[in-house]
């Protein structure tokens, strides 16, 4: 009978560290799922985003977290509607800057904001817009963009 009972003590210690590992699991999902975090691939510090069909009024925003420049552009009408980011810590702090969508243009098509700035796109147009990080031109070799 001891020998019964000793086994079925180890049981509880397993459940527990099974419970842990499920918590620590359940945190990192809760993570990933935050809207506009695609998948986190190792190699690139700033994850990829693609708002998909912006509708007219429609908008898609974007927390910019790294240092550095992104390029983007409107999948349906590239090459002529590219817009850029440009984080910065020089830049004058602000918690939201807005980029508008008109005339099949972004509006400015280039802004520096500062690290954490969340940037909203609005479609003022009467069609359909994209926001798509990257450059319809890459695969080219990266230089002079006119
Ligand atoms: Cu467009």
């Amino acid at each position: 009978m001891e020998i019964v009972n000793s086994r079925r003590h180890s049981y509880p210690i397993s459940i527990v560290v099974f419970s842990v590992m499920t918590l620590i699991f359940a945190g990192c999902s809760t993570d990933s799922a935050e809207p506009g975090n695609n998948t986190g691939n190792g190699s690139n510090t700033q994850p990829a985003f693609d708002s998909g069909q912006i509708n007219q009024s429609g908008s898609f925003s974007y927390t910019f977290e790294e240092v550095g420049t992104v390029e983007y552009y409107c999948s349906i009408h590239s090459p002529d509607m590219q817009g850029q980011v440009t984080v910065s810590s020089d830049a004058e702090v602000s918690e939201r800057d807005t980029v508008l969508m008109e005339n099949t243009q972004f509006n400015p098509a280039q802004i520096t904001v500062a690290p954490s700035t969340e940037v909203v796109w609005i479609n003022r147009d009467s069609f359909t817009h994209t926001v798509t990080q990257g450059n319809p031109s890459s695969g080219g070799n990266g230089g002079g963009g006119y």
